[in-house]
């Protein structure tokens, strides 16, 4: 299935979240080698000695890492995760004027390093990072995106594959908007197998009812709150998460997933990265202009981007 040999994944930042990516790629067996990089040079070699000790149960994929910028060149997928993360407490759209300082003098580095990689990023808060790297840039959106919502869709898909008692793969259901509190779920889509979500009957305990549902939808934009509070960080399921979108790059998947490119003439929305149903693949990940959204879910799709516009704004004044 792989369509690139000896495929390179960088992750930059070897923090909590890079290190977990770093080892969720090896594990997966994600690439033929990944690299990682932080200016953090103790940190980084740190890192990739604890992950290369395990080299004997990874397989065929190797891990280097240094501080050099030059250890990212010629990767085929780079996942950023640099930068400040949220503190206890703290919004995703407070982090903006730290990562942004971060990314203007970082990203064209690494963009320079590998001219014809797909960026993935991680780094918070993630669509206005995108719709600034991208800018800045000039990279076609569909090679430099965020991994927006499929975090906080494995989140609703795991809530809701344990209620319905079924795989959490056999949920379709996405979230959709900002990552971040006014991100929403896209219940109009949403089935079980091929059951429309309202309509499933669990084998033990009753139907969904709309109240629950939406009671759900809070818990999952507000999850990362928990998280941070009783660990400092959330890590592992970005890691898979980020890795994931890197495998469907890599494999040429055409995978289904709510990424977060900056989109043009989108439902009306333009200049303003948001997660909305997109194919990824070698080439990147391309919108589906056809996925459908209720006049609700349209109604706050543009409430997302108008939150993201927001803080753009406040960025570039
Ligand atoms: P962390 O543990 O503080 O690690 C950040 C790392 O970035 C540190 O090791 C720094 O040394 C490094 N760094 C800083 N500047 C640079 C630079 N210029 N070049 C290279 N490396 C640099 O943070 P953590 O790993 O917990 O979080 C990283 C980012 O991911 C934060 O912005 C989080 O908010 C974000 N997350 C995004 C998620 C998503 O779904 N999009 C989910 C979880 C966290």
């Amino acid at each position: 299935m792989a369509v690139i040999e000896n495929a390179k994944i960088t992750v930059v930042g070897a923090g909590a979240v890079g290190a977990a990516t770093a080892y969720a790629s090896l594990i997966r067996g994600a690439a033929r080698h990944v690299a990682l990089y932080d200016i953090n040079a103790a940190k980084v070699e740190a890192e990739v000695l604890d992950l290369a000790h395990g080299s004997l149960f990874t397989g065929t994929s190797d891990i280097t890492g240094s501080a050099d910028v030059a250890v990212t060149e010629g990767s085929h997928v780079v996942i950023v995760t640099a930068g400040a993360a949220q503190q206890p407490g703290q919004t995703r759209l407070q982090l903006v004027g730290t990562n942004a300082r971060i990314f203007s003098k970082m990203i064209p580095e690494l963009v320079e390093a590998s001219p014809k990689a797909v960026f993935v990023i991680v780094s918070n808060p993630c669509d206005v990072l995108t719709v600034l790297a991208q800018e800045q840039t000039g990279l076609p959106p569909e090679r430099l995106f965020a991994s927006g919502t499929v975090l906080d869709t494995s989140r609703l898909r795991w809530r809701l594959a344990e209620r319905a008692g079924v795989a959490a793969s056999s949920v379709h259901a996405n979230i959709a908007g900002e990552h971040g509190d006014s991100q929403f779920p896209m219940w109009s889509t949403a089935t079980i197998g091929s059951v429309p979500l309202l309509d499933w009957q669990p084998e033990h305990g009753e139907k969904f009812t709309i109240e629950e549902l939406d009671t759900l939808a809070y818990e999952v934009a507000h999850a990362a709150y928990k998280v941070i509070e009783g660990k400092g960080a959330t890590n592992y399921a970005i890691g898979l998460s980020a890795t994931r979108i890197a495998e469907a790059v890599l494999r040429d998947e055409h995978a289904v997933m709510p990424v977060s490119t900056v989109l043009h003439d989108y439902h009306g929305l333009s200049d303003v990265a948001l997660s909305v149903p997109h194919i990824v693949g070698a080439r990147g990940a391309t919108p589906i202009l056809e996925a459908p959204f209720s006049d609700k879910e349209l109604e706050l799709l543009h409430a997302s981007a108008d939150a993201i516009k927001t803080t753009l704004a406040g960025v570039r004044a």
